[in-house]
């Protein structure tokens, strides 16, 4: 995690604000710059993308996280998955299936949770996402994330994912959406 914060994370922002550089987008805050992504050089996509992704990322976990959500995001769940463990399968679906680099997401769209999955550093907010919402919960699944300590096991990381969610934090971006 010390890597993929200090060496990954850290080349994005780099990377991204050297991509905005002489473009419209210098200046947008990032969520609007994702509502027309399409219409800037696929830098400031990859790399705005990695930098999205990666902040959020770092917030939706902590140490001795997991377990059961409660308050208003468990709810949520149970009306659009059925139940914790269905969502649970759903999630796990999505970030076993995403073919090579890429993340799984839980999303808010009308109301109405979803899981999908995107390629590369795209995001839900992004005008060029097949399937777009508001992200409250996501995980990285490129090899990066998971190669020092798992090697090839993406099923064995994405298990462990789920001792360290912060559901409170989950909840507090599920509440924005409301
Ligand atoms: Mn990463």
């Amino acid at each position: 995690m010390e890597i993929h914060h200090d060496k990954h994370h850290a080349a994005y922002v780099t990377n991204f604000n050297k991509a905005l550089e002489g473009t419209a987008a210098e200046g947008k805050t990032i969520e609007e710059i994702f509502k027309n992504i399409s219409k800037y050089p696929v830098a400031v996509k990859n790399n705005g993308g990695g930098v999205y992704n990666h902040s959020m990322f770092w917030t939706v976990m902590k140490k001795n996280g997991g377990g059961v959500p409660t308050g208003a995001i468990a709810n949520a769940i149970k009306s659009s998955f059925g139940s914790f463990e269905d969502f649970k399968t759903a999630f796990n679906n999505a970030a076993t299936t995403r073919f090579g680099s890429g993340w799984a997401w839980l999303i808010v769209n009308g109301g109405k949770l979803s899981v999908i999955s995107t390629p590369s550093q795209d995001n839900p907010l992004m005008d060029i996402a097949e399937s777009k919402g508001t992200p409250i919960l996501l995980l990285d699944v490129w090899e990066h994330a998971y190669y020092l300590k798992y090697q090839n096991r993406r099923p064995e990381y994405i298990t462990a994912f789920w001792n360290v969610i912060n559901w409170d934090e989950v909840n507090k971006h599920y509440l924005v959406t409301k």
